[in-house]
């Protein structure tokens, strides 16, 4: 055998420890610097990926491939995951009900929900399909800016954060155009409507709410 090869299968237990221990640990503890605003923008973040495997569950619900109600389902989890998960439960607790940030992320993963009930009936026998394809490419493309934006908010990357934060934008444009396209009308794009909206306004940046919300 290899000096080398003996060496590195020698490593290896070594190097899944740390692994291994950290599975194990409590929780980290959160900074009493951390800002609430972040916090929740990073749950507005799970959220966003819900919805963008909930738009893939639905296009495969409209092509009949059967991974699309399991798709839609783990979406479903993700969205009660983030929302009611003790994270959540202790910034109540802590008093942060009442920022308009809050409100958003709670009025959001709602509509998402709503969405997601009915992504769910879509199936190769949907009319339209082809829209129903364009609100749900609207919803991914949405739900990615959304995403790209509150990063590039965080100041984590320098002269990086504004092109995360202008192709943000560039993708917000993307999807209402895309919105604007679809001839269908009715309730399933009256929903996509309302979510690829609430997508596009992002009412608080992390930095400048830094200094406000710190603490709380
Ligand atoms: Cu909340």
């Amino acid at each position: 055998m290899n000096k080398h090869f003996r060496w590195l299968l020698l490593l290896l237990p070594l190097i899944a420890l740390p692994a291994c221990d950290y599975s194990q640990q409590e929780a980290p503890v959160v900074p009493r610097s951390m800002s609430v605003t972040l916090k929740i923008h990073h749950l507005h973040m799970l959220i966003n990926h819900s919805l963008q495997m909930a738009a893939q569950g639905a296009d495969m619900n409209l092509m009949g491939i059967k991974h699309g109600p399991d798709m839609l389902d783990k979406a479903s989890d993700l969205l009660n995951r983030a929302m009611s998960g003790p994270e959540m439960a202790n910034m109540h607790k802590a008093g942060a009900t009442d920022s308009a940030l809050m409100k958003m992320t709670h009025d959001l993963a709602a509509k998402a929900s709503e969405l997601i009930v009915v992504m769910k009936t879509l199936s190769p026998d949907t009319a339209n399909k082809q829209s129903y394809f364009m609100l749900n490419h609207s919803i991914e493309v949405a739900a990615t800016g959304n995403t790209l934006i509150m990063q590039g908010q965080q100041g984590m990357a320098g002269d990086v954060d504004l092109v995360m934060v202008n192709h943000g934008q560039t993708m917000l444009g993307e999807a209402s155009g895309l919105l604007h396209d679809v001839e269908m009308t009715g309730a399933y794009k009256d929903l996509v409507t309302e979510v690829v909206s609430m997508l596009i306004g992002i009412p608080e940046m992390p930095i400048s709410q830094n200094k406000s919300t710190a603490g709380s």
